[in-house]
């Protein structure tokens, strides 16, 4: 397990990009050679379309804990989600109706699925990849989108949306916090 981080020089600005990501190791006698692909939405979520996990407004099946990130001022995660039929519920209000991508920043250390509800249609179950580390430290978070079935943003309306994910692995997901970016 490694990290580096590299900085993209030259990408659109404000716009989505996608691309791969090549990497090589040079040891002493051999090359080896890995690929990423990467999708850059290009424009950051819009923040009245975010509400952070530890404001769930239902939860069901099992109580969370929410806990402080460590050097993140003060920034809190909702966490212990780890119980088969365990879920949580939040709501968020769209000052505009068009197609939005869900949004989420999570930790986890192994693959997880969650069931997802959205304004109370049952679209089935999502995964998120395991992240690094513990949850600890600020880079063992991921931000993650979701496209609807069709691989499209999701079509909303205006106003009052309702965010419902069920536990349905009995794996552990923590939020930072969701909702809908851009
Ligand atoms: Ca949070």
């Amino acid at each position: 397990m490694f990290e580096q981080t590299i900085e993209l020089l030259d990408l659109p600005k404000g716009r989505p990009a996608q691309g791969r990501i090549l990497a090589e190791l040079n040891e002493a006698h051999d090359v080896l050679r890995g690929e990423v692909w990467v999708e850059l939405t290009g424009r950051p979520a819009p923040r009245n379309a975010l509400v952070e996990a530890e404001a769930f407004s239902a939860e069901g099946g099992g109580h969370v804990q929410i806990r402080p990130l460590k050097d993140a001022g003060g920034r809190k995660v909702v966490t212990a989600w780890d119980q088969k039929g365990h879920f949580l519920e939040w709501s968020i209000d769209l000052p505009a109706a068009g197609r939005y991508p869900l949004l989420l920043r999570y930790h986890a250390t192994d693959k997880v699925t969650r069931r997802l509800l959205l304004n109370g249609a049952d679209l089935g179950p999502i995964a998120f990849l395991a992240t690094r580390g513990s949850g600890a430290d600020r880079e063992h978070w991921d931000e993650v989108t979701f496209m609807d079935c069709e691989g499209k943003p999701f079509q909303l309306q205006r106003g009052r949306q309702t965010i419902h994910l069920e536990n349905v692995d009995a794996h552990a997901l923590d939020v930072d916090y969701l909702g809908f970016g851009r």
